[in-house]
């Protein structure tokens, strides 16, 4: 067993720290207040190669490991979850889905730009009447021969307006339950594609989250991902994955508090000394630390097995499940000792505390991490 990182682990982790502080943090706090896309950094993002790290460098990426991505999530997220939510949708869902489960032509024809960040994805399962129960899509792809026809909406979807391409899962076959729905790449622009209003958020709120319509939208056949019926399960395995990247989502959400809450305990005097110097916060601190290390190592777990190309659906949900509530308790306490300053928005915390909830809902709810959990627990 070996704790230590690479060489090449550490040149990531210090890239991504550094891109962080000097390109994320100026202007973190106006985004989040108008709700602005991050369109420049997330530019530079991909020109740094953030937005395919894992990707096979044949298709213009960064051929990295999954640690190396993990480590980088979380220090881009200790920043800015807006913008690292984009990185974790289109390096974990979207690039991953393609390379896993795409044929060449789609890999040359997307994969290729979306590993740069010339163009970035979506990954469209949830509806307004499907999120966790994920099997009953209501989004049908009606088989006509050459083409699907497709209609439906999907809800919430990262990236939303601003994707180029979109991985759509539509139900072809009712009678077929999970094994009639399919995954459709979808282009930005096809006729009878319409972007719903951006929607406003509690947290994340740099990010793009939208609504998306299809009415008689005409997909292409050869842009099915994977055999007829293949879609519920190129969901379920992509979103394996996509849970470890919003698992260092959360991890550096908490450990982003965490080190805020560190700096102003040194700084701030009350009862004439620092604050750091009185048990209260020093216990609290010393919480915060536990539980992040904790979470820490669950996502290196799970990035670790999937690198090793072992099972990594029970490790991935145990890490997610812990980290996202790591992230909660880790940004309520920051604000905490932040006092009133922690209640206003130049101290950041509170934004993190915002945008820390999030990670218990997407990509799969506590609950259902619960659910995958103990599935393989009971098997
Ligand atoms: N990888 C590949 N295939 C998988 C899989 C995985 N990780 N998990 C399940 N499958 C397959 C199963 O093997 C099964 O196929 P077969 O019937 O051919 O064996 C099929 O998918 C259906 O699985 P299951 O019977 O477990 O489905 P359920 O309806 O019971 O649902 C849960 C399982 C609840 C775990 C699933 O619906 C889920 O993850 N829901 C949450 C979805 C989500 O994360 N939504 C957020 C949207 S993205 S923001």
């Amino acid at each position: 067993m070996n704790f230590q990182l690479t060489e090449e682990h550490l040149a990531v982790q210090a890239a991504a720290r550094e891109f962080a502080q000097t390109e994320l943090l100026p202007g973190v706090i106006e985004r989040d207040e108008h709700q602005k896309f991050p369109a420049e950094q997330i530019k530079k993002m991909g020109e740094l190669g953030f937005l395919g790290m894992m990707v096979d460098p044949k298709y213009n990426g960064g051929g990295m490991d999954t640690i190396s991505y993990v480590l980088a999530m979380e220090e881009i997220s200790k920043v800015d979850a807006s913008a690292s939510v984009v990185m974790s949708v289109n390096n974990s869902l979207v690039c991953w889905g393609l390379e896993k489960y795409g044929n060449e032509e789609q890999k040359q024809k997307y994969l290729t730009r979306l590993a740069t960040g010339e163009i970035i994805g979506a990954f469209c399962l949830s509806e307004p009447e499907a999120g966790s129960d994920a099997t009953s899509q209501r989004t049908t792809a009606e088989d006509k021969g050459d083409y699907y026809l497709l209609n439906g909406t999907k809800n919430w979807i990262t990236n939303g307006s601003t994707a180029s391409v979109y991985l759509v899962i539509a139900q072809t076959d009712v009678a077929k339950g999970h094994r009639g729905i399919n995954a459709l790449i979808v282009e930005r622009g096809m006729e009878g594609f319409q972007i719903g209003p951006k929607e406003n958020k509690l947290g994340i709120r740099g990010s793009d989250t939208h609504s998306l319509m299809f009415t008689d939208v005409k997909v292409p056949k050869e842009n099915r991902i994977g055999e007829d019926g293949f879609g519920f399960k190129f969901a379920m395995s992509t979103l394996a994955g996509g849970r470890i990247g919003i698992a260092a989502q959360a991890l550096g959400i908490a450990s982003g508090a965490y080190e805020l809450a560190v700096k102003y305990s040194k700084e701030r005097k009350a009862f004439g000394v620092e604050i750091a110097k009185h048990q209260a916060i020093q216990f609290k601190l010393a919480d915060m630390a536990t539980n992040i290390e904790a979470a820490r190592l669950l996502c290196l777990q799970a990035a670790h097995d999937k690198d090793m190309h072992q099972d990594y659906g029970k490790s991935g949900a145990m890490a997610k499940l812990f980290a996202s509530k790591v992230a909660m308790d880790t940004t309520i306490e920051a604000v905490q000792v932040h006092g009133g300053y922690g209640f206003v928005k130049e101290y950041h915390v509170e934004r993190l505390m915002r945008d820390a909830k999030i990670t218990q809902i997407y990509e799969g709810t506590s609950e259902i991490q619960k659910i995958v959990i103990s599935r393989e627990l009971l098997k």
